[in-house]
This record gives structure tokens, C-alpha cells and sequence, in this order.
């Protein structure tokens, strides 16, 4: 019949899709890989907005088929981690179990939406076969210097229990459970990414991201560069060493501030400043960072002592306040308040003198109300430096500082080590036995994996030991080299480990000797193009890119970086169910929108057409039950249409073959330019076109054939099922993606014969491609005056023929 029926077309297709996949590696096509980000196998399952990347991923992998790709189109589950253990904590059910169920309930929604997933190279970052490899990269890492411990206070959630990586700390906020981050004093398995940050921040230039993520990793990666400069103290035979960016201003600095926690600042303190330094110095330790970060009203202690500048030999007071950190630069700042703002409020709250040193017109601003921060104009009160510009003296300072033998130019970073231990039970175990003798030793290559002990109770402990530190069968072994009585770390990675990496694997998943064959990596990597939320900017997308850097350095690859191209798509929200306003889809706000009703309703093309006409991909995006319809009414048109015109044997017109050309060019174009709502809403307006032409002369075949090539990748059981009733004896993803020819695309005029109640007036030119109304009213405004003092009965076009006004 001509009537669609979703259900018995994707039933159809999928089982042929079994039969004979459509994706096959015949050795010979060149590779295109397209990789989406995986997911958590959350027990809430997917909604609609998990969708929304996997459509767009898969519709450009079909397209990559239609170019004669061979295309690597992978899938995998990053199943470590909080969440996992959580939901497993909360249900009473282990995590290994937990998780295994829904990875299975996932992956038969992940289906439903007919993408070209190769099962053949599913991944699981807690299948010992795969994070064998994650513990075998962090041995590698460690033997390489890269990865070491240390005691240091780290971000710590009270409420998941576990440190944090800076990356995993948003506004104070633990990222995963928007608890209040507090710091605790912990040893910890660090990775030396520091190491990285010259690549890591140059090499962004190599890729095809969205400026806004590059733009966001440069500034986490905080390249500033400036000089360190030694300030004498007064009276002692020691020095504080500043970190400046503003080495002109030197002759500016009226005072020093050191972080609270500097090695020197109780030192400092003289009899009379004792009591009230000790004082500043512990309130600030019980602080948090959010705390101290926060905008408030500057605090600080004199600390008694003073500082010579070594360029001027002025005296200037050692200060203590906690808004310089003491993890960054040196811990120690020399003051510019006529030109910082933070240092012109501390400044006038504490009545220190404000030297202005650079003036945009050569002289001195009077009653200065807020620091000149401009890097530009011309120096004052600065001695020999008097008259230069300052922005070149900026430049040239480090050196001259350097010359002068009081300090040195420095480059430094925002970027930290990477703090890479949990306290938590369900994640890889950190490889490492601690010998009372040998001191910290990898487990051998050939013992891994090393597995997680079966455990009682794998709730986190809250002391800063993860539950694994109470198993002692498991933690007591011996050194792997001296062979004497020795401990396993009880530390396992974060969920980042396992996902850092995934990519290599997909292409030799069943590797038992190597991570991955150089071979299949050298063939199949780097990613082509990677889809997935912006959410992981710098996370993982950071850490993806140090671990490549790295197997590159050690041999394992011959890339060093993993994504050439990046995709961003933005959310699909739902609504807040009292509001009515746009948020998050969520369990808990009760707004979500479950893939299969919609699936079993209208059927799985009707949804990826509807993901991707719901809004520019790359924008958040409100779901909207009523659209579905509109795509489901399109689909039935479409359908219709072409049935229609099948058996008809209609001949090419200049109107078709612009058509058919303005077609190919428009979704052409939007789909390399990704913009996929665009893509569906033309191929509403073209198949608008092609329903009034059905009425008229219809539509050819080789116009109906390209509509059904170009809109297979977004519908793809349509896709198949009309490329069959039209003639099709193979898969339309076998065929090419139609050209567009230019020379078709000119507007070609038609002269047509205007009457009046059937006799012939005049002749009038209109563009082919008009409408019936534009054509009619261009052979009445043709006919002048004819049409004088008489009324219009009707009004007659016969497409491509004649046009006839009957009037009396
Ligand atoms: C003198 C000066 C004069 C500065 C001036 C700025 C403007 P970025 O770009 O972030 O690297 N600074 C250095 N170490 C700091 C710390 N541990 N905590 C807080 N502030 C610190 O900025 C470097 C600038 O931030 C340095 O340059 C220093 O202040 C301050 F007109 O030195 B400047
Ligand atoms: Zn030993």
C-alpha cells in the first residue's frame, strides 16, 4: 500500500541491516572515524536528549558511508565511577551486577536508534581485559616520572566521600553532587599533566574545535608570562622572590604581600606583630578556598618587617592577605596599587602610598579612584625608565632584570598536577605496592589486571581511605622486588582514567599483548570527528589529550592528538513541570521524555529527524511533544509523494532539474555546516514543491531518487524502503551523495501565452520556478488594461502552458 506503516519498514530494515551490514571494511575504502562520547550506563536509563548526539553522529557517519568511507562508528560504556556505585550503594546490589544490568538495558535503547554501531568493538572500562591497559598506562606513567605521590590538602566532598580534581570543582561545587567542597590534608597519587602544558596549550592550534572550547582550555591552562624578581629584606640576609607579569611597574611597588601559608610569613613577624600575624595566619586556615576566593572586602596583617626593591633601593612593608594563593606563582606579590585593582583596594583600605608609574598623557592623575590597569602609555616616577612606552618596556623588563642579576623572566601556569586517587571502592586499583624498603613499586606488567577484591561493604568510609584499606587479605602482599612483607595502595583512579583512552581501544578491542597494535592505530587514529556535550571541555577533553601526548612520547602511537575535529551539541531541556520554564531533564524534576514511546508511536526516523529539526544542534534546545507530530505529517507526505510519482514515467523539465540541483546543494551545504535543522526543514520545503508538481506534471525518477539518497541519513529505513520501490537493488548507503551542478541552478525564464476567457492577448515571461499565484498575477499585470470595468470568474494556470483569466 501506499500508506506508511513505521513499524513493519523498520522491522524490515533492521533485520536486513542484520543480515548484511551495510558498513563493511573491505580493507581498501579509506577510513572515516566518527566517535560519539560514551555514556554512563546510568540505571535511569536514556531520554530524548541522549539521543540528540547519537542522532548527529550517526546521520554524519551515513554520509561518510556516501562518500565510500569504510567508517569506524564504535560504542562503549564508561562504567566506573561515582554514579555506578552510588546507584549500587542506594539498591543494595554490588556494582559489578548493578552495572552489567544497565549496560544491557542501555544498550537495547541505544539501538532503537538504527545507528551504524560496530558491536564488534564495544568497549567496558570495567572489563579486565580493558582497564588491565588503564593500569598498564599508569605503570608507564609512573616509570616515567610522571606519576608520584604526594601529601598535600586537595579538594575533598564531604558527601561522595572522596577527593577531587581541580577540573571537577566548579564554583566551589563538587561537579557531580553540587556539594560544598572543602579541603583535606591527604597523600595522593598526582599526574605530572604540568609536564604537558606547553603541548597541551600550543598544539590547540592543530585542531578543528569550536574556537569557544579551545578558547576555554588556554585559559584553564593559564599561560602568563612575566619575571621573578628578588626583593631583599631588610635587615636579614634573606629574600622574598615575587611573581610579576608587570615588571614595568616596579618602580610603582609600595608594598608586598606574601599568602598566609608562605614558608617565610611567621617568620616575618617582629615582638610587636607576633600575636596578630599568628593570629591572621591560622583564621585563614580555616577558611575554604570558595571562601577566600569570593569578592569580599580585602583583609590583611603588617607584618613588621620590610622589603628593599632592587631597582629604586625604596623601602616598602611585607604585608600578609589572603588574596594572594600560595600555589601560584611564588606565593609572594610586589604591590602596584596605582595600577592592579585588587592591590589600589588594599591600598586605600590600609592607607599605603599609590605611586602611579605609567600615564596615558604624561602626567599624573590627581586623586586617583581606581587603579590605571592599561598597558599602554608612557612611564612616570620611574627614574631611568621615565619617557618609554611602557608596553614595550614590558617586554624588554624581564631582561633587563636579568642583567641586573635581581631576578630572572618566568613563564607560569594555571594549570596543576592532576590529582588523580579516590577514596572510592568502584574504580581500577592504582597499581602500587609500597615496600617499608623498596618504597613505592608498580605492580609487575605481567600480574595485571590487578582486580578489585570481593568486598562486604563498598560504602566510602569518610576517613580518606577507601573501603579497600579494611580488606587485609588484599592489602597485605609482598614487594614485587625484594620480596619482603609489603602493602598495596588502596587508592583507586577516578572515572576519568578508563575514559582517557577508549578511543584507542575501540580498534583493537581483543589485543591481549598491546593496548593497540601500532598498526591498527596508525590506520584507523586519530578521531576524525568527535560528538559529544560541551560539558567535558576541560575534563575530559583535556585529560584525552595528555594521555595521547603521552603514549605518543612513549611509542605507543604516532599521533599526538586524539580528535582532529569536535562537535558540540547543546542539551535538549524539558520543563519544569509548576514553571513551565526551560530546565534540565531530569528524574527528579519529573520532566522526562522517554525514546520509546516515541520510538513505538511514530517510529525511530520520526525521532532523529525531530532531534535534530527541534533547533540549531549546537544550542540547548526545548523538547516539544506537538513537533513530533509535524515530522510525523512530513514523513507521511514524503512517503506518499514518491509512491505517487514511482510508477509514473514523468520526463525532466528545467523546473525539476533546478529543483533537484537547488536540493543537493542546500542540504549539501547546512550538513556540512552542521546545521541539521536547517538540513530538515528544507527538505519540508522542497517535498512542499514536489507534492504541488504530483498534482501537475509530476516528478521524475532521478529527482525522487535524490531526495531519497539525501534524506537516508536521516531517516534511514525510509531511506532503504524508497530507494527499493524506486528500482534500488542494493543499499542507498552504496550509492553516492549527489553532486549539485551550478549551470542548473539559474532561474531559466518561461514565456507563457496569457488569455483572456480563452482567447490569447499577450505573452509574458516568468521565472519557471514561480508558483501558480506569482505566475498568475505577472499575466494579469501582462494583460494592462484588458482587464478594465470587468470581473474576474476565474482564474486558470495550467502549468508550464498557459494562463487564462476568465472574467465578463
Ligand atoms: C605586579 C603587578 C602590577 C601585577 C600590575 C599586576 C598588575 P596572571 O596573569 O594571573 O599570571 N600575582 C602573582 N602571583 C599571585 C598569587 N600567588 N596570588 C595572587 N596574585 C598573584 O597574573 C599575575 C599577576 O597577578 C602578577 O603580576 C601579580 O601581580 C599577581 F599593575 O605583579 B602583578
Ligand atoms: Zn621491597
Amino acid at each position: 500500500g501506499t500508506q506508511y506503516n513505521h513499524k513493519l519498514i523498520e522491522a524490515k530494515w533492521t533485520k536486513k541491516w542484520e543480515e548484511k551490514p551495510i558498513n563493511v571494511n573491505d580493507g581498501v575504502k579509506p577510513k572515516y572515524y566518527c566517535l560519539d562520547m560514551f555514556p554512563y550506563p546510568s540505571g535511569n536509563g536514556l531520554h530524548v536528549g541522549h539521543w540528540r548526539g547519537y542522532v548527529i553522529s550517526d546521520v554524519w557517519s551515513r554520509y561518510q558511508l556516501m562518500h565510500g568511507k569504510y567508517v569506524i562508528h564504535p560504542m562503549g560504556w564508561d562504567a566506573f565511577g561515582l554514579p555506578a556505585e552510588n546507584y549500587a550503594i542506594k539498591n543494595g546490589i554490588h556494582p559489578s551486577i548493578s552495572t552489567a544490568a544497565n549496560i544491557a538495558s542501555i544498550k537495547k535503547q541505544i539501538k532503537q536508534i538504527a545507528a551504524i554501531y560496530d558491536w564488534d568493538m564495544e568497549v567496558n572500562t570495567t572489563d579486565p581485559d580493558y582497564f588491565k591497559w588503564t593500569q598498564w598506562i599508569f605503570v608507564q606513567m609512573f616509570k616515567n616520572g610522571l606519576a608520584y605521590e604526594k601529601e598535600m590538602p586537595i579538594n575533598w566532598c564531604p558527601s561522595c566521600k572522596t577527593g577531587l580534581a581541580n577540573e571537577e570543582v566548579k564554583e566551589g561545587k563538587c561537579e557531580r553532587c553540587g556539594a560544598d567542597v572543602t579541603k583535606k590534608n591527604l597523600r595522593q597519587w598526582m599526574l605530572k599533566i604540568t609536564a604537558y602544558a606547553d603541548r597541551l596549550l600550543a598544539d590547540l592550534d592543530k585542531l578543528d574545535w569550536p574556537e569557544k572550547v579551545k578558547k576555554m582550555q588556554a585559559e584553564w591552562i593559564g599561560k602568563s608570562t612575566g619575571a621573578e624578581v628578588n626583593f631583599k629584606i631588610d635587615g636579614k640576609d634573606e629574600s622574598i622572590t615575587v611573581y610579576t607579569t608587570r615588571p614595568d611597574t616596579l618602580h610603582g611597588a609600595t608594598f608586598m604581600v606574601l599568602a598566609p601559608e608562605h614558608k617565610l610569613a611567621a617568620e616575618l613577624a617582629t615582638p610587636e606583630t607576633k600575636a596578630a600575624v599568628d593570629d591572621y595566619i591560622y583564621q585563614t586556615s580555616l577558611r575554604s578556598s570558595i571562601d577566600r576566593m569570593a569578592d569580599h572586602e580585602k583583609t590583611g596583617v603588617f607584618t613588621g618587617s620590610y622589603a628593599i626593591n632592587p631597582l629604586n633601593g625604596s623601602r616598602i612593608p611585607i604585608w600578609l592577605s589572603d588574596y594572594v594563593l600560595a600555589d601560584y606563582g611564588t606565593g609572594a606579590i610586589m604591590c602596584v596599587p596605582a595600577h592592579d585593582d585588587r592591590d589600589f583596594e588594599f591600598a586605600k583600605k590600609f592607607n599605603i602610598p599609590i605611586i602611579q608609574v605609567i600615564s596615558k598623557d604624561g602626567k599624573e592623575i590627581e586623586n586617583m579612584t581606581e587603579a590605571y590597569t592599561e598597558a599602554s602609555g608612557v612611564m612616570i616616577n620611574s627614574g631611568e625608565w621615565n619617557g618609554m612606552e611602557s608596553a614595550v618596556l614590558k617586554k624588554e623588563a624581564p631582561h633587563i632584570i636579568e642583567e641586573k642579576g635581581f631576578g630572572k623572566a618566568t613563564t607560569n601556569y594555571k594549570l596543576r598536577d592532576w590529582v588523580f586517587s579516590r577514596q572510592r571502592y568502584w574504580g581500577e586499583p592504582i597499581p602500587i605496592i609500597h615496600c617499608p624498603d623498596c618504597g613505592a613499586v608498580p605492580v609487575p606488567e605481567e600480574d595485571l589486571p590487578l582486580m578489585l577484591p570481593e568486598v562486604d561493604k563498598y560504602e566510602p568510609t569518610g576517613t580518606g581511605e577507601s573501603p579497600l584499606a579494611a580488606i587485609d587479605s588484599w592489602v597485605n602482599t609482598t614487594c614485587p622486588c625484594c620480596g619482603k612483607p609489603a602493602k598495596r595502595e588502596t587508592n583507586t583512579m577516578p572515572q576519568w582514567a578508563g575514559s582517557s583512552w577508549y578511543f584507542l581501544r575501540y580498534v583493537d578491542v581483543n589485543n591481549d599483548k598491546e593496548l593497540v597494535s601500532k598498526e591498527k592505530a596508525d590506520k584507523y587514529l586519530p578521531v576524525d570527528m568527535y560528538i559529544g556535550g560541551v560539558e567535558h571541555a576541560v575534563l575530559h577533553l583535556l585529560y584525552s589529550r595528555f594521555y595521547t601526548k603521552f603514549l605518543h612520547d612513549i611509542g605507543v602511537v604516532g599521533f599526538d592528538e586524539p580528535f582532529t575535529k569536535l562537535f558540540n551539541q547543546g542539551m535538549i531541556c524539558g520543563r519544569d513541570r509548576e514553571t513551565g520554564k526551560p530546565t534540565k531533564m531530569s528524574k527528579s524534576l519529573g520532566n522526562i521524555v522517554s525514546p520509546d514511546d516515541i520510538v513505538n508511536d511514530y517510529g525511530c526516523d520520526a525521532l532523529r529527524l525531530y532531534e535534530l529539526f527541534v533547533g540549531p544542534p549546537e544550542l540547548d534546545s526545548i523538547w516539544d511533544d506537538a513537533g513530533i507530530d509535524g515530522i510525523s505529517r512530513f514523513i507521511k507526505r514524503f512517503y506518499s509523494m514518491v509512491i505517487d510519482n514511482a510508477e509514473k514515467d514523468v520526463a525532466e523539465t528545467p523546473e525539476l532539474l533546478r529543483l533537484r540541483h537547488g536540493l543537493i546543494k542546500d542540504i549539501t551545504q547546512r550538513l556540512e555546516s552542521f546545521n541539521l535543522n536547517t538540513v530538515i526543514s528544507a527538505f519540508m520545503e522542497y517535498n512542499n514543491k514536489f507534492v504541488d508538481l504530483t498534482k501537475s506534471t509530476g516528478v521524475d525518477k532521478e529527482t525522487l531518487k535524490t531526495m531519497v539518497k539525501l534524506i537516508a541519513p536521516f531517516a534511514p529505513h525510509i531511506g532503504e524502503e524508497l530507494w527499493e520501490v524506486l528500482g534500488g537493488t542494493d543499499s542507498v548507503f552504496h550509492t553516492e551523495w549527489p553532486e549539485f551542478d551550478e549551470a542548473h541552478l539559474k532561474a531559466d525564464t518561461i514565456t507563457l501565452p496569457v488569455q483572456v476567457s480563452g482567447k490569447t492577448r499577450v505573452t509574458v515571461d516568468v521565472p519557471a520556478d514561480a508558483d501558480k499565484d506569482t505566475i498568475i498575477a505577472l499575466g494579469k499585470e501582462a494583460l494592462g488594461d484588458r482587464l478594465d470595468g470587468k470581473t474576474i470568474i476565474k482564474e486558470i494556470y495550467v502549468p508550464g502552458k498557459i494562463i487564462n483569466i476568465v472574467a465578463k
